[in-house]
């Protein structure tokens, strides 16, 4: 008898746990390539899918699939996972959380001090061998002190307010509903978090619930010396409203992570030279992407053997 499938929508590196997996399924790398009659064919023995934070897993897939048990997925956000359609059909879901906190958390410092420091910028300026008696680097901002507040305080916003401490920051949050377990100060609207903060630092969860969160409004809020750090999900900012604030000057300088149709970035924002960008690398080290893969196969291999992922998401 055939075995079943274990429905690869990304590709991983080889790991031991991917050879215990392949004595009970066959693997198959789902590439675009795969005709839909293909898929047809292998369907009814599809019982697992491996995922990622960034591969959409709509529900028309869930659909065509009438033996999948489980879609695990390598990242902690699962805004491209079809999780509540997933979920009324009976199939498990799981992420990889606080496994990369601390990666995603150093990268959101780094473009924080990146943004404000002009770290990019100066570098291009020594490399165009700008540098010279007569000519310095113009001054840019002091990071330390500052007033950060953060838009979504769940793990990876409490890894990035602890780093905050070493810097001696004023830090503030908002978030749907005030944390009893923390300290930090609790801003009741993201306007007012806006109006106080000289950093405003994305980390709040992707999807409708939060799609363009910051817009027009909060920006201005923000000001012209603001700055605005997404290490989140391009989707919270509404993009083109980011791109006037930072060309008319009603906002500072932003360092961005993530965008809203990746991975295009557009013309204008790769033309401002007030912003850093990089291309959604926050969990992307050998070590915490390994751990990450670890984990999905992890929920894989536990659902093969005892029916339960181990970080499964909560229903929705
Ligand atoms: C990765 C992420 O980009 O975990 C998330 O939510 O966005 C990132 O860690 C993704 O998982 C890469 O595949």
């Amino acid at each position: 008898m055939s075995k079943a499938i274990l429905l690869q929508l990304i590709p991983v590196a080889e790991h031991p746990l991917l050879e215990t997996l392949d004595q009970s399924y066959e693997r198959i790398l789902l590439p675009n390539a795969l005709s839909s009659a293909e898929l047809s064919a292998l369907a009814p023995r599809v019982e697992l899918i491996l995922t990622s934070a960034t591969t959409p897993t709509p529900a028309a897939l869930i659909d065509r699939l009438p033996a999948l048990k489980a879609i695990c997925s390598a990242g902690v956000g699962y805004d491209a996972i079809d999780v509540s359609y997933a979920q009324q059909k009976n199939i498990l879901v799981s992420n990889t959380p606080d496994v990369l906190n601390d990666c995603v958390a150093d990268l959101a410092w780094g473009l924080l001090i990146s943004t404000i420091r002009k770290i990019p910028q100066a570098d291009r300026f020594v490399r165009q061998n700008a540098w010279t008696a007569h000519h310095t680097f113009p001054l840019s901002n002091r990071v330390s002190g500052k007033k950060l507040g953060i838009v979504g305080l769940g793990r990876i916003g409490d890894a990035i307010a602890q780093r905050g401490q070493g810097f001696s920051m004023q830090i503030r949050y908002h978030n749907r509903h005030q944390r009893p377990d923390v300290a930090w100060t609790y801003a009741e609207t993201l306007l007012e978090l806006a109006q106080w903060a000289d950093i405003l630092l994305i980390a709040t969860v992707g999807g409708e619930s939060t799609r363009h969160l910051i817009d027009h409004s909060i920006l201005k809020a923000l000001g012209p010396q603001g700055v605005l750090i997404n290490i989140a999900r391009g989707s919270v900012v509404d993009q083109d409203a980011l791109i006037s604030a930072l060309q008319n000057g009603s906002l500072g300088a932003a360092g961005l992570d993530v965008y809203a149709d990746e991975p295009g970035v557009p013309a204008a924002l790769r033309e401002l030279d007030q912003v850093v960008l990089t291309p959604h690398i926050a969990s992307a080290t050998q070590e915490t992407r390994t751990t990450m893969l670890e984990l999905a196969l992890s929920n894989l291999l536990s659902v093969h053997s005892s029916g339960r992922c181990l970080t499964p998401i909560p229903t929705i």
